[in-house]
């Protein structure tokens, strides 16, 4: 008999959380290439809001989804940790009901290892909270714990008690681990980072009916912002080759009936001649009843009008770029508004757009910087309006291993080691910013821009308004 491992996504403890394609890929990867290394698998995603137990559980055939797959994951109100006690809003647990959890776990027979994945790491009393129900069900099984909050905060993590803390790319060391416990025996790459080509196809066998699915053509990035943990998770950028990848398309299609897939990649667009362009032919030319979306924003300095083309036809319809015009330490003595490189993505698009409907682009725009003005936002809400494209406020978060990191926390005063501070929902309000005055504000004016946008109005395309806008927004401010 095959040694048996379960593998499970924990639940989020957080003020908000939503299913915007929201899979554990890194634990999906890691089943596969035990699974291919003679172990069985189980797997359970504590955030699966289409799991048919929890369906039936509330009387309903299908979960509420948006045409593009995205929708409210289960929640249930919770106590507040102590470093939150002063923001006024539920504090919630995302996921399936406890007891539910507990229900599946007695449908599985005991594992011989646990592996539990993490994402992001003010998450984590989700992640506490799960280990310690998986301890109290399967007592005694080693546990490993790893993910972005264990590669990230690998001391905090493991306060967690796991059995152990693997941080990085994890396919290799999980193997090495589970093949000390099982005795089972294998030759290891002396390089812990898997060639792109030795990648399995991930386990999405678990990915249950009606669900969205995510796909990552490539793994890490080749550049280094200063306010991004790319490199530390996957120091290496790999794209994978593309025939793997289509082969993982079209199972989710054709096995999974799967309608939405989200590209993870942090650099979708690097190298897209060989790489994105002639995948989105493969796709085209497959013509499959799928949408793409790319919910991890693209970048917009790698946008050409054929790429923009190639996107519109093989239906990639979540199309969200960064507006690049605010690093997180700005030189604000030149304070510059227009980004030339989302203009021309815009351009792009337009272009591909011929006379049909206009594409949906959105913008990430970027509060709570260091530094950053309120006014400054609002020009950049004005400038990312001006060119037709959708805002997406970003709150600022923290990235802890980040060069940005250190200097960002001692700046705000803030404590590094505590992973709740990294919270990007919670940044304003340690900042001080009245959620009257300030917060919900800034989301209406977007929200209205956006608005305006869908009733065909664009009301800063013409310049003079936009400037006579923004000097009515600074004086009252001032
Ligand atoms: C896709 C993605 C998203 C998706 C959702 C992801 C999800 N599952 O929930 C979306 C677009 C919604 C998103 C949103 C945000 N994200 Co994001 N996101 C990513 C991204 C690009 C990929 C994650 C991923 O799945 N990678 C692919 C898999 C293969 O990698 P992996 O999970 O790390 O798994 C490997 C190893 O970790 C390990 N492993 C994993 N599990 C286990 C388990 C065991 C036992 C072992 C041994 C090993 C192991 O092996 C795996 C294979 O090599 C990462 C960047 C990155 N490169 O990881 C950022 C990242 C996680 N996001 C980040 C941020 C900042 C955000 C936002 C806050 C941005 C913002 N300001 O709005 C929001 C937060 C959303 C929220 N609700 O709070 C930060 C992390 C922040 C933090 N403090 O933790 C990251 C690291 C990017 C960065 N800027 O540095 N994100
Ligand atoms: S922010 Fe984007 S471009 Fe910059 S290093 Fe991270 S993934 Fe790469």
């Amino acid at each position: 008999m095959k040694p048996h491992v379960l593998c499970v996504n924990p639940y989020i403890h957080d003020f908000t959380a939503y299913d915007f394609w929201m899979k554990p890929l890194g634990l999906s990867w890691l089943a596969a290439y035990l699974m291919d290394h003679g172990y069985d698998i189980s797997f359970v995603d504590c955030l699966d809001r289409h799991h048919p137990l929890l369906l039936q559980k509330l009387g309903i055939t299908k979960a509420k989804s948006h045409r593009n797959g995205c929708g409210s994951l289960p929640e249930t109100i919770i106590p507040k940790p102590k470093e939150y006690a002063n923001i006024k809003r539920h504090y919630r647990r995302y996921g399936i009901p406890i007891e539910l959890f507990q229900e599946i776990l007695n449908t599985i027979p005991k594992p011989q290892a646990i592996l539990v994945t993490s994402i992001m790491t003010y998450w984590y009393p989700g992640v506490f909270e799960t280990i310690a129900l998986l301890r109290e069900k399967f007592p005694g099984v080693p546990l490993a714990l790893g993910g972005v909050y264990a590669t990230l905060c690998p001391e905090h993590a493991a306060l967690s008690e796991p059995d152990v803390v693997i941080s990085g790319p994890g396919e290799i060391k999980a193997l090495r681990w589970l093949d000390q416990i099982t005795g089972l025996q294998h030759e290891y790459p002396s390089d812990e980072i898997l060639a792109p080509e030795d990648l399995p196809q991930p386990y999405h066998q678990y990915i249950s009916p009606g669900s969205s699915a995510v796909v990552a053509t490539s793994l890490g990035c080749p550049l280094a912002c200063s306010y991004c943990a790319s490199k530390n998770l996957q120091p290496r950028f790999r794209q994978r080759p593309l025939d793997q990848v289509m082969k993982e398309i079209l199972y989710l299609a054709h096995q999974k009936h799967i309608l939405n897939i989200s590209f993870y990649d942090d650099a979708l667009l690097v190298n897209a001649e060989r790489h994105f362009m002639p995948l989105l032919e493969m796709i085209i030319h497959k013509n499959l009843a799928m949408r793409f979306h790319t919910g991890n924003g693209i970048h917009s300095s790698l946008m050409t009008p054929k790429l923009a083309k190639l996107m519109k036809q093989a239906k990639v319809e979540t199309i969200r770029f960064s507006y690049e015009r605010a690093p997180v330490f700005s030189p604000h003595d030149t304070p510059k508004v227009e980004d030339y490189d989302l203009a021309h993505a815009m351009e792009c698009f337009r272009e591909a757009d011929g006379d049909g409907p206009r594409s949906k682009i959105d913008a990430y725009v970027k509060a709570w910087l260091p530094g950053q003005t309120l006014e400054e936002v609002v020009d950049g809400f004005v400038y990312v309006n001006s060119l037709g494209c959708y805002i997406r406020i970003t709150d600022y978060s923290p990235v802890p291993g980040t060069p940005d990191f250190e200097k960002i926390m001692q700046l705000y005063g803030l404590n590094g080691k505590e992973p709740l501070y990294h919270n990007k929902t919670t940044l304003p309000y340690f900042l001080n910013y009245s959620e009257d005055d300030v917060i919900q504000p800034l989301k209406h004016l977007a929200n209205a821009l956006n608005h305006s946008l869908d009733l065909g109005i664009n009301l800063f395309s013409n310049s003079r308004m936009s400037k006579l806008f923004i000097s009515a927004v600074h004086k009252l401010v001032k």
